[in-house]
């Protein structure tokens, strides 16, 4: 149904739009300044492109076959358009409306115009049909608070004004009412606010559905965030709260604090993504949480680019130890060690220190215990010595070796291996090849290359740790779930300039995801045709993405990206360029493929993605996609003395990407290509006969447990999909106004990008072929009666039957409407048209009364 306008309707409404205006800024305030219902239907107000605000206010003076001529609103210019140039404006009845799919002009001027009102009232949060858009505020709103929540709580979704917690809310509410499991999904590039609204939904659900009343009530009535944020007070205002929603609460700062990083683009970028699933019990009370997470990049914990960090815990634990553990750990200042590339980056309005405080806090809350954090944070000070280690070459021969072995034995010492031991396995490692094993020296390049994987791996597995301990904590498993809310935060599509195989990754998650939202889309739209009884084929847009998913997925028959690349793992002398000359040939003429023009330099191939075209650039996928470890030193850290350790290197085939390469894939015969003169293959195979790729022996076996990161993220990806399409999805698209961090300050080229990348202006254009706006019989007889006046007999009629009656009267194309069964269902733009009616009527009502009344006088 049609809501009048976003402002005003309630009490939230105006606290939410008085309390949190952004205010306009005064530079464009005028272009946007809404039109009065008379202006709108006199003037013929339209929207033109503009440079500077993306689209501004015009209106018509002349209409010439293609050609139309308008004056600016704002500065008076005359221009001549052709006229798919521009686009109509709604009427203002539409303004600030809360669901977009409402407007009757459906075209991308409107969508921002509407956004971008609403965003400099404050009203962060705009429904468009399925999808919840929401534009980072960057300040602090007043709309969180506990009292908020309340309001929402119980509401239906057109009962309250658009907000995070009315999704959750919904998604609550029809978990309990339908039995159905539901899903959050929360996309858009970095800094656009995923992550903190991950974190309102898990706010509001630990407080509706916590089985522990008394938390919520009574003298703790003051506004906090309950979210577990920096800013959180906590203890005090947690205490009412059941344990397990505490622990809830905890898992979001302990996951940032080991996953989340400084980058230029997001002070608090979340590095990895994350599925959280809550459990709730028949009567609705949380009983447990699970966290899946996907891709953490471990690389940054190596090296960061300029004005970026490595994750937070990091100098947390520089800046925050007690001089005890500094000890203990034995650190040095951030300076002193080479894997953080920047020295010591401060962050903006926040402390290290006082952050580790938290964070250690956090860990106790969850239930940690001080050996389990002290044992973390021994790892950690570990993966920095590693950084330390140097190596030189000697000087007759390419071999490596260590002059200063300091580095080697803090590292070993806090790892809990035997330093020789530790020495010996990275410079001359145990390599089997064919049947025997030799001792291969190894090259500073190598030895360099193998100390940088095992740091990086040391961390992903600590990650990995970390995130199985949070769910021992949060899986109460004695008391069964019976239904669950998922939520997704995942990074949306990524277009840089150059992608590489970690953009290839999150590009098809989102392909994936988006193909989910059409389908369900598809599924929805067909079930209200049918439910109203009206005849309409609609096309299910969803498989329209699976060209380019089989591109990316598809096993064989050809083979896609992920297949071809993986078996350009296995084959002797493959490198990169082997890899793009194969998928060229065997994808050439694949409609969403395309190979570079350029031999080298730019990008290696395209792929049309249904956010757009994405370029592609193939250098070290090879060695991404096998992600190779030195083994030897592997098996050191499996047998470490400190449990910890040891318990971190355990093999774990099913969930680690790892590819020993000292033993099972030192035994292809392989030579010359890039990869291995880098993992060191080179030599080892140099001395038997050259040929097809052969396996040592006993080593077949070996090859089905070989898992590339591509094969594996495939495999988490179709488990996630596999979760979500049995829930019911509800999508939240986050867009970003600036890259500036601003608060009041819109971008609208930036927005209008994010617009085109997350589907909302597809979802709109998909909408247009339908009967996109609906309208209750009873509100369409109320609003429009005035255009028809004789139709309807004074007698009792029913809704429907008044209605066709209106609609004969009103002379409609039939192509522009359908009547259902409860709503008249109408084209885009018809009501604009009888609106404009509508307002024709009543100015002529006011001037006949007018006139009439002057004549009386
Ligand atoms: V990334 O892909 O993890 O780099 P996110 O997760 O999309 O990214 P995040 O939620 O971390 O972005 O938001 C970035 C920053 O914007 C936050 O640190 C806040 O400072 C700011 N933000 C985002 N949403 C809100 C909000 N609803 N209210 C206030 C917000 N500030
Ligand atoms: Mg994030």
């Amino acid at each position: 149904s049609i809501r009048s306008t976003g402002g005003g309707v309630n009490d939230v409404t105006r606290f939410l739009s008085t309390g949190g205006g952004l205010g306009s800024p005064t530079s464009n305030a005028t272009p946007f300044s809404a039109a009065s219902q008379a202006d709108w239907a006199a003037k013929r107000l339209v929207w033109v492109p503009s440079e500077k605000h993306g689209f501004e206010s015009a209106s018509i003076r002349e209409e010439r076959g293609d050609e139309v001529e308008v004056e600016l609103t704002d500065s008076q210019r005359k221009l001549t358009l052709s006229r798919e140039e521009v686009q109509r404006m709604n009427p203002p009845r539409f303004s600030k409306v809360e669901d977009m799919a409402d407007l009757t002009c459906l075209n991308e001027a409107s969508v921002l115009h509407n956004l971008r009102e609403r965003y400099y009232s404050g009203l962060i949060y705009t429904y468009s049909g399925l999808f919840c858009v929401v534009v980072n505020p960057y300040k602090n709103l007043p709309i969180y608070t506990e009292s908020i929540v309340e309001m929402y709580r119980g509401k239906k979704r057109h009962e309250m004004p658009p907000h995070i917690y009315a999704i959750s809310e919904a998604a609550y509410r029809s978990m309990l009412q339908d039995r159905e499991d539901q899903s959050i999904l929360c996309t858009g590039e970095s800094g656009a606010g995923k992550t903190e609204n991950t974190k309102k939904v898990i706010q509001y659900l630990a407080h509706v559905a916590s089985s522990h009343k008394g938390g919520t009530s009574g003298k703790n009535k003051e506004p906090v965030q309950m979210d577990g944020s920096r800013s959180l007070t906590r203890g005090s205002t947690l205490v009412n709260k059941g344990e397990l929603e505490r622990q809830l609460l905890q898992a979001n700062p302990i996951l940032e604090a080991f996953g989340n990083a400084k980058t230029v683009k997001n002070d608090n970028s979340s590095r990895f993504g994350k599925f959280i699933r809550i459990n709730f019990d028949v009567a609705g009370y949380i009983v447990g949480a699970n966290i899946e997470t996907y891709l953490l990049e471990k690389s940054r914990a190596i090296r960061q680019a300029k004005d970026e960090r490595t994750f937070h815990i990091f100098y947390q634990m520089l800046c925050g130890a007690s001089e005890e553990t500094r000890a203990d750990l034995l650190l040095g200042s951030a300076d002193e060690y080479r894997f953080l590339t920047r020295g010591s980056v401060p962050v903006p309005g926040q402390s290290d220190s006082e952050n580790f405080t938290q964070t250690m806090d956090s860990m106790g809350i969850m239930g940690f215990t001080p050996e389990e954090s002290v044992s973390m944070l021994k790892v950690i000070s570990a993966v920095l010595q590693f950084g330390n280690i140097s190596f030189m070459k000697e000087k007759n021969h390419d071999q490596a070796s260590m002059p200063d072995n300091t580095a080697a034995q803090k590292l070993c010492h806090l790892l809990g291996i035997n330093v020789l031991e530790f020495t010996r396995a990275i410079l001359t490692p145990r390599i089997k090849v064919g049947r025997e094993y030799v001792q291969k020296a190894q090259t500073k390049e190598q030895a360099d290359f193998a100390i940088e994987a095992l740091a990086k791996a040391t961390y992903e597995r600590l990650f990995r740790w970390l995130v199985h301990r949070i769910n021992r904590a949060l899986d109460r498993r004695q008391r069964q779930g019976a239904s669950f809310i998922g939520i997704l935060d995942i990074a949306g599509f990524e277009i840089f300039q150059l992608n590489s195989f970690e953009q290839l990754c999150i590009n098809y998650t989102n392909e994936k995801l988006q193909q989910l939202f059409n389908h369900t889309m598809f599924i929805l739209e067909q079930e209200e045709y049918q439910r109203e009884g009206i005849e309409w084929n609609f096309i299910d847009f969803g498989l329209d993405l699976q060209p380019c998913i089989d591109l990316i997925e598809r096993p064989a028959h050809p083979p896609g990206v992920l297949a071809l690349l993986d078996e350009e793992c296995w084959f002797p002398r493959a490198t990169d360029r082997t890899f793009v000359e194969k998928l060229s040939a065997e994808q050439s003429k694949h409609p969403k493929f395309f190979k570079s023009k350029q031999p080298r330099g730019e990008a290696d191939f395209s792929i049309i993605h249904y956010a757009g075209k994405v370029d592609y650039k193939a250098d070290d996928w090879l060695v991404k996609n096998m992600d190779p470890l030195n083994d030897n030193v592997a098996s050191l850290l499996h047998q470490s003395s400190d449990h910890f350790v040891s318990e971190l290197w355990k093999e774990d085939i099913q969930t680690l990407p790892r590819v020993y390469f000292f033993d099972s894939y030192a035994t292809l015969q392989t030579n010359g290509s890039d990869m291995d003169r880098i993992v060191g293959l080179d030599q080892v195979s140099s001395g038997e006969s050259s040929g097809p790729v052969t396996f040592g022996a006993g080593l077949k076996t070996k090859k089905g447990m070989f898992r590339t990161v591509g094969q594996l993220y495939k495999e988490s990806l179709t488990k996630l999909m596999a979760t979500l399409r049995n829930t019911n999805p509800n999508f939240l698209r986050c867009i970003i106004p600036n890259h500036e961090k601003r608060a009041g300050k819109l971008d609208p080229h930036l927005v209008l990008d994010q617009l085109r990348c997350n589907g909302v202006l597809e979802g709109i254009r998909i909408c247009r072929q339908g009967f996109p706006n609906r309208i209750p019989f009873q509100e369409f007889r109320q609003r429009y009666e005035i255009l028809t006046p004789n139709a309807i007999p004074r007698t009792f009629m029913d809704g429907k039957q008044a209605s066709e009656l209106m609609i004969r009267a009103l002379e409609l194309d039939p192509n522009l409407f359908r009547v259902g069964q409860s709503k008249v269902f109408f084209r885009a733009g018809v009501l604009a048209h009888l609106e404009e009616e509508r307002d024709l009527k009543i100015t002529d009502t006011i001037i006949h009364f007018q006139s009439a009344a002057r004549g009386f006088l």
